[in-house]
């Protein structure tokens, strides 16, 4: 059974046609489950490291993506895979520039990856609509009132701490209420930041701060990330499980060997499903077309379900 969940904001789960609220102003308005597609511009990213450092490698990769049913690209310079070190901001700016400006000039929308407000700024003056900031607003105190000032969606990650010791925060009596209690009290801030609470949209962070059995909890408790503790609850989902370590790790063979990152791509397919059957309003993804597939059956599944 699964449990409904809203896509937007401000009423009931959009299941089948335009009509119902459909997430943040700004963004493609679909009747389903948006699809975003991954362009890592980094050297080490936990799946797909180094395959599109190269920036027209990175450009027609996501012109790629959206020609096979990306609704939006996702662009990021810095690996979050646990461990990773920060880079510098200039590094980032040289690594995400030439990719965002180019995606949002052949008409691409583009949501920039970053914790940097000033990564976020110049993405957002080369066209992004929209930031994905895996801190949610944490990492970088300026990047609250630059998404207030911007008026764009903002993607509010749960996150514990950077990347290099993060699994040590991975400790949770309830994990399912302690993240819901957690973006709740992001949510607040940023709200009070000055940001429309309409243009925010909320994700459990799989994998961040979180061991296998704490990301398979959440994945499967996205009504209660989507209807936390705050007045405008309840709030737009974005799931992040592409080929994440929970996935591969359950895959594992039978020496235990997690199965390898690249042959975990129709595992993803059989979560957005189910995600998306339960209402997630996104699903960030390495490898688009049977995920756009997947959340065009989860659509019509949806609307069999619809009273
Ligand atoms: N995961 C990664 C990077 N960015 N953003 C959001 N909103 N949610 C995620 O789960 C997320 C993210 C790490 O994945 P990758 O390095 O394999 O792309």
């Amino acid at each position: 059974m699964v449990t409904s969940l809203p896509a937007g904001p401000s009423g009931p789960a959009d299941r089948s046609g335009p009509a119902g609220p459909s997430g943040p102003a700004g963004l493609p308005v679909r009747p389903r489950c948006l699809v975003m597609g991954v362009v890592n511009v980094t050297p080490d990213s936990f799946s797909d490291g180094g395959r599109w450092f190269d920036a027209d490698e990175a450009i027609a990769h996501g012109k790629e993506l959206a020609a096979r049913g990306a609704d939006i690209v996702d662009v990021g310079g810095e690996s979050t895979r646990p461990g990773a070190l920060r880079i510098s901001e200039d590094e980032e700016l040289r690594r995400v520039g030439p990719v965002v400006a180019a995606l949002t000039a052949a008409g691409l929308v583009v949501s920039i990856d970053t914790m940097r407000a000033v990564v976020a700024e110049r993405a957002i003056e080369a066209g992004a609509a929209m930031v994905n900031d895996v801190s949610g607003g944490l990492a970088d105190p300026a990047m609250p009132g630059l998404v207030a000032g911007a008026r764009v969606p903002f993607v509010v990650m749960h996150w514990r701490g950077h990347s290099i010791d993060m699994m040590d925060r991975a400790v949770y009596a309830d994990v399912v209420a302690e993240v819901a209690a957690e973006l709740a009290a992001r949510v607040g801030e940023l709200v009070a930041a000055g940001i429309d609470p309409g243009r925010l949209i909320v994700d459990p962070g799989l994998g961040f701060a979180k061991l296998p059995a704490h990301s398979w909890t959440l994945v499967t408790k996205l009504g209660e990330i989507s209807r936390l503790d705050h007045p405008a609850a309840p709030f737009p989902v974005l799931v992040g499980a592409s080929r994440k370590g929970f996935i591969s790790r359950f895959l594992a063979g039978q020496d235990g060997t997690p199965r390898p990152f690249a042959q975990c791509d129709d595992a993803t397919v059989a979560l957005t499903a189910l995600a998306a059957a339960s209402g997630a309003w996104c699903v960030r993804v390495h490898s688009v077309p049977a995920n756009a597939d997947a959340v065009r059956i989860a659509a019509r599944w949806r609307e069999e379900q619809a009273p």
